[in-house]
């Protein structure tokens, strides 16, 4: 059974309040957490589970609307809790019972690092990742950092702007671009995996869906893996992230680049892209990569329109409560330029402001290629969430 969180929100505001009024912060915040609202689609229930669940959250004093094969539940965080706990007198079917025990574990978690396979990155302030396309066709920047030369370049100005990780790609994944084969993405990537360890000493991850291209740059020191196939590529993706010991990012998209734009079709994008992008960390896990390596991605750009982006930006909570820290990546995408009428070369300022309104739905990691202008709109926007004692 699936259950998706519809939307999260943070009860800072609750928090405050309580420790405003003597409460002591600790105290304030356990119970303002609890306080949270939640909503959630539980899907698919059978017609014993729907009758339980309807009976279940009357006594906890939920809301809950069911139709055929589903249920929606809706309150606090607290009375979920209740909702969840065993009772002798009116005992829930185990399925749900166990799907609700796990959506309020992985909720807790809330993460604030991330383990790479050379260290812990702090997740407490929002972490910036450059971009570094080393391919000739990239959409926005494609060319500009092909010779390893000037990859560095970049890279340094990204470090000195507050980047906290790079990201090497070495194929165009737009819209319908062409794939270079493997011999060549290795021999565009490697050597600027190795130079920008050499030179610029951040963290450095690899933007490829080839196994073989990840190998060989956790070999030549680089310690995270960003696949825009959330692992499903490669059949032997998975194995060599969890052998390496690799951050991962598993980002969502549907087909292939080459296919993506046609399958851009969703019942309620926030709610499918939440529970497919479960199933992909569903199936990381049991390839053995461990929780807290898995960074998720809700996949701007890829096979999404642009209301889909929105939407997504919107309602990233139901991504945050699945426990893993979020990356998104809306740096100069077409959807900003639907909304701002700005040509791709015009868009790092509504970049800026698409990372920081993911900031303020969760999101920690935020890969752009203007780095200096998304440091300083995210400081602001980390001083904003943290202002009240709480942050988020
Ligand atoms: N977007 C692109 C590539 N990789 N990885 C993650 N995790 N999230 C993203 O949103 C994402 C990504 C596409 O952008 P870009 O690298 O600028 O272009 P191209 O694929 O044409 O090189």
């Amino acid at each position: 059974m699936k259950v998706t969180a519809l939307a999260g929100e943070v009860p800072a505001a609750l928090a405050s309040a309580l420790a405003a009024r003597g409460l002591d912060r600790l105290h304030a915040e356990a119970l303002a957490s609890g306080g949270a609202p939640v909503a959630l689609l539980l899907e698919p229930l059978d017609e014993s589970e729907a009758m339980a669940l309807v009976g279940g959250a009357a006594r906890a004093g939920l809301d809950c609307h069911t139709g055929d094969g589903w249920a929606v539940v809706a309150g606090t965080l607290a009375r979920l809790g209740g909702l969840s706990r065993p009772d002798p007198a009116a005992p829930l079917p185990e399925r749900l019972s166990l799907a609700l025990g796990r959506f309020l574990r992985d909720r807790q978690q809330a993460p604030l690092a991330w383990r790479t396979a050379r260290r812990t990155i702090p997740l407490d302030r929002s972490c910036v990742v450059g971009i570094v396309n080393v391919t000739p066709d990239s959409f926005s920047d494609g060319g500009r950092h092909l010779a390893p030369a000037d990859a560095l370049a970049g890279a340094r100005r990204m470090r000195e702007a507050g980047a906290r990780v790079l990201d090497v790609g070495g194929e165009s994944t737009r819209p319908g671009a062409a794939r270079p084969d493997e011999a060549e993405e290795l021999r565009r990537v490697i050597p600027v995996v190795r130079a920008l360890l050499a030179e610029v000493g951040l963290p450095v991850s690899v933007d490829t869906r080839r196994s073989r291209v990840a190998e060989a740059a956790l070999e030549a020191g680089a310690e995270i893996v960003n696949d825009v196939s959330g692992l499903a590529a490669d059949p032997r993706m998975a194995e060599v992230v969890s052998a390496g010991g690799a951050g991962v990012v598993l980002m969502h998209m549907r087909g292939e680049p080459q296919t993506m734009d046609g399958l851009a079709v969703y019942g309620d994008v926030a709610c499918d892209v939440a529970a497919e992008l479960a199933e992909r960390r569903d199936r990381a896990l049991a390839a053995g990569i461990a929780a807290d390596r898995v960074v998720l991605d809700p996949g701007l750009g890829f096979a999404k329109a642009p209301e889909h982006n929105l939407a997504l930006l919107d309602r990233l909570g139901g991504i945050v409560a699945l426990g893993h820290p979020v990356m998104v990546g809306p740096s100069r995408k077409r959807f900003l330029g639907t909304v701002t009428g700005r040509p791709v070369d015009g868009r790092d300022a509504a970049t800026a402001a698409a990372c920081v309104a993911a900031r303020m739905r969760g999101a920690r990691l935020f890969r752009v290629h203007d780095v200096a202008a998304a440091v300083e709109a995210l400081a602001v926007a980390d001083a904003v969430l943290g202002a009240d004692g709480g942050g988020a």
